[in-house]
């Protein structure tokens, strides 16, 4: 596959997105944007739902590849989780194979296995091909997209990496984080490598960088030619002596989802 140019990236108002559309122009793409809200500052971005079969159909027409954001982020009715991220995704898929995109980047998540125990002490990283165990409608979601994606590329040929994303914020903000961190840069790093990496079929990955007191294993994400920088070892003192160790009598803090399992944040926030 010659290296993508043209990126049709959705939920591209989303907080992932725009960081990612500071960072992955320096890898050479051209951005097409794709959204149901209106994105700040670029009024050239796509205004449409997911649900609308004919605005995805335009928007990934003739595009090299696709950063699939978009979507419920967050706990929700099942009803609104079936709508934006299954009924959503499927949409996105089945555009991209008439149109002949020839790989998508999924955004996938950690709640996909969020009910997985989190490793403790000197227990062996949680290997990418651990029993999905989601914690919520929300991770359920993701197990189908990945699960589509498998489909996709079995019966059409329509490449995926899936990242099992942790936490992509600036910095992290809980002692959870420490292990699920994944800082912006690593994280276009991690896409640069999925949108580039050849031969991929569907691949499955964890993103995160390279934590200190990581929990998953990222080779699957390193054979893509990811190399991260980062770790989140820098933030721990600060937000131990703030929240204290995590405690494995706590179920947020037992599993690899964290409060997903218990008390899962409710979109819209
Ligand atoms: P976000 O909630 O900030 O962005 C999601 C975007 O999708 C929003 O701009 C929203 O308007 C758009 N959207 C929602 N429903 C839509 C629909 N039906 N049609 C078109 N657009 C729609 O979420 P964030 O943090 O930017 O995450 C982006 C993606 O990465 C999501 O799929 C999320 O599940 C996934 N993810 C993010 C993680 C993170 O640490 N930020 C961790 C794991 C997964
Ligand atoms: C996710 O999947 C969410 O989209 C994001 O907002 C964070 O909550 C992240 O997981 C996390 O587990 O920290």
């Amino acid at each position: 596959m010659p290296a993508p140019r043209t990126v049709l990236l959705t939920g591209a108002a989303g907080g992932l997105a725009t960081l990612m559309r500071g960072l992955l122009p320096e890898y050479g793409y051209d951005l097409r944007l794709f959204d149901v809200r209106p994105v700040e500052d670029a009024p050239e971005a796509v205004t449409a739902d997911l649900a609308d079969k004919e605005a995805l159909r335009e928007a990934v027409r003739g595009v090299d590849a696709i950063v699939h954001l978009a979507g419920i982020s967050l706990e929700a009715s099942f009803e609104k989780i079936l709508k934006a991220n299954i009924e959503g995704t499927y949409n996105l898929y089945e555009a991209a194979h008439r149109e002949g995109v020839p790989r998508i980047v999924f955004a996938s998540s950690n709640h996909a296995v969020g009910f997985t125990p989190a490793p403790r002490g000197d227990a062996p990283l949680i290997p990418i091909d651990t029993p999905r165990r989601p914690d919520t409608f929300y991770g359920l979601s993701k197990s189908f997209g990945e699960d589509l994606a498998q489909f996709y590329w079995d019966k059409h040929g329509l490449e995926t990496v899936s990242v099992r994303i942790g936490s992509c914020f600036p910095e992290p903000t809980s002692v959870r984080m420490l292990s699920v961190w994944m800082s912006p840069a690593d994280g276009a790093r991690l896409f640069h490598a999925a949108l580039t990496a050849e031969n991929v079929g569907h691949t499955v990955v964890y993103g995160s960088s390279a934590n200190t007191r990581l929990w998953w294993d990222l080779t699957t994400a390193r054979a893509l030619g990811y190399e991260p920088r980062d770790d989140s070892e820098p933030y721990a003192g600060k937000l131990i002596a703030e929240h204290g160790e995590l405690d494995p009598e706590n179920p947020a803090h037992a599993h690899l989802g964290g409060h997903f399992v218990n008390d899962p944040p409710i979109w819209p926030h």
